[in-house]
Formats: structure tokens, C-alpha cells, sequence
């Protein structure tokens, strides 16, 4: 059993479609980072770093129990242990890695920091909101690029489309129409009519 450690968010989300589309028995344990339940020293033992996603791997390697934490380690470590969603063959397998570092270096950071300046400050700030929604539209364009040569960002499905389609879920929140971006917008259709990714979106439900 995988104990996750999770909350409504996009990171959360990565890990609760990874484990829906693994196949993977887990159970949810809710940090509600609204409430700061991610600074209690219990959830810092298992997460250093007071973010959610986290796991706790019960059947870890040599039996013994694993905590990974950072969204990207929880999706290789859960790819490697079930031979899923990664690909062995060395260039498939880097272009994944590739595409994982671009969200959690680019999409990830860049599309909450526009959500902040958009949704969170106290006051209308023009400069931040400005640039982190040009940095998130020219992410846009890059993977509206790749996604017009191939089905998916490294080509099969795999760990980066998992990384990448909550935030994506989120483009109200930073101003993005996505049939401004037909390519993504396909992609982004595609992976939506997947049932996994149509459960893990919904763990923890959003009116937890
Ligand atoms: N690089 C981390 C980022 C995790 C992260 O920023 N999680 C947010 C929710 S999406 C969080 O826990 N925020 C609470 C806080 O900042 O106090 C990862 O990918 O796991």
C-alpha cells in the first residue's frame, strides 16, 4: 500500500493520476496547505520541504518502506517500480525526462507564480502579472510546437503528460483559451477522456 500525502492542487494531482493510471492501492491523506497542515512536524518528517505531493511507499525496495517527496521523484520512483508510463529504450526514456524537467523547472513554477500575481495579491500588480503570463503563454507555444509533431509531449503517453495536464487543467486561472493553442487543446481533450486521469483529478475531491 502507498500512503499519499495530498491536497486539491495541481502537484497533488500528478501523484493521485500517476497511482489512478498505475493501478497502484493507495490510501489519502490530506494536507490541507490552506489550514498549513504542511508545517506540522509529522508531515515535515515525511516532506522537508512542506509541499505536497509526498508518498510513503509501505513495500518500498528491499521491503522496507520509501518516502519520496518532490512531485518529478514520486513520478520516476513510481514509473521505475511498475515498468509504467517510462519508457526503458534510452531515447524515449530521456525524451520523458526532458519534457518532466520542463514542467517542474518551467510549467509548474511559472504558471503558480502568475496565478499568484493574478489570483492572490493584494493588490492589482501589473509588472508580475504581466510577466509570468507572457512566460506562461510562451511555455504554451513550445508545447503547442512539440504536441503539432507528436501525439503526446514525448511522444507516447507517459510520466510528462502527467506532470504536465493538471496545470493545463488550470488555464482559466492564467487567461489561456487553450483553442489559442489547437495542439495542446487536443492533447489536452485526449487526456481528459482518460478514466484515470478523470479519477486521480478528483483526490482529494475539491470540497475537501
Ligand atoms: N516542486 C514541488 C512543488 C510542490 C508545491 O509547490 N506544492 C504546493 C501545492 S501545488 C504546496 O504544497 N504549497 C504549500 C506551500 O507553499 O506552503 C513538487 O513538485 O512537489
Amino acid at each position: 500500500m502507498i500512503e499519499l500525502y495530498t491536497w486539491t492542487t495541481p502537484n497533488g494531482r500528478k501523484a493521485s493520476v500517476m497511482l489512478e493510471e498505475i493501478g497502484l492501492p493507495y490510501r489519502v491523506h490530506p494536507i490541507n496547505i490552506g489550514k498549513g497542515e504542511q508545517f506540522t512536524p509529522e508531515y515535515v518528517a515525511i516532506n522537508p520541504n512542506s509541499k505536497i505531493p509526498a508518498i510513503i511507499d509501505n513495500e518500498g525496495p528491499g521491503g522496507k518502506p520509501l518516502r519520496v517527496f518532490e512531485s518529478g521523484a514520486i513520478l520516476i520512483y513510481l514509473a521505475e517500480k511498475t515498468g509504467k508510463l517510462l519508457s526503458k529504450e534510452p531515447r524515449a526514456r530521456i525524451a520523458a525526462l526532458e519534457w518532466l524537467m520542463f514542467q517542474m523547472g518551467g510549467v509548474g513554477p511559472m504558471f503558480g507564480q502568475a496565478h499568484h500575481f493574478l489570483r492572490q495579491a493584494p493588490e492589482p500588480m501589473p509588472y508580475p502579472s504581466e510577466r509570468y503570463v507572457k512566460e506562461t503563454r510562451r511555455l504554451y507555444g513550445v508545447m503547442d510546437k512539440q504536441l503539432g509533431t507528436q501525439p503526446f509531449l514525448a511522444g507516447e503517453y507517459s510520466i510528462a503528460d502527467i506532470a504536465t495536464y493538471p496545470w493545463v487543467a488550470r488555464h482559466g486561472w492564467h487567461k489561456v483559451e487553450l483553442p489559442e493553442f489547437p495542439n495542446v487543446d487536443r492533447w489536452f481533450k485526449a487526456i481528459s477522456a482518460r478514466p484515470a486521469v478523470e479519477r486521480g483529478m478528483n483526490v482529494p475531491p475539491t470540497a475537501a
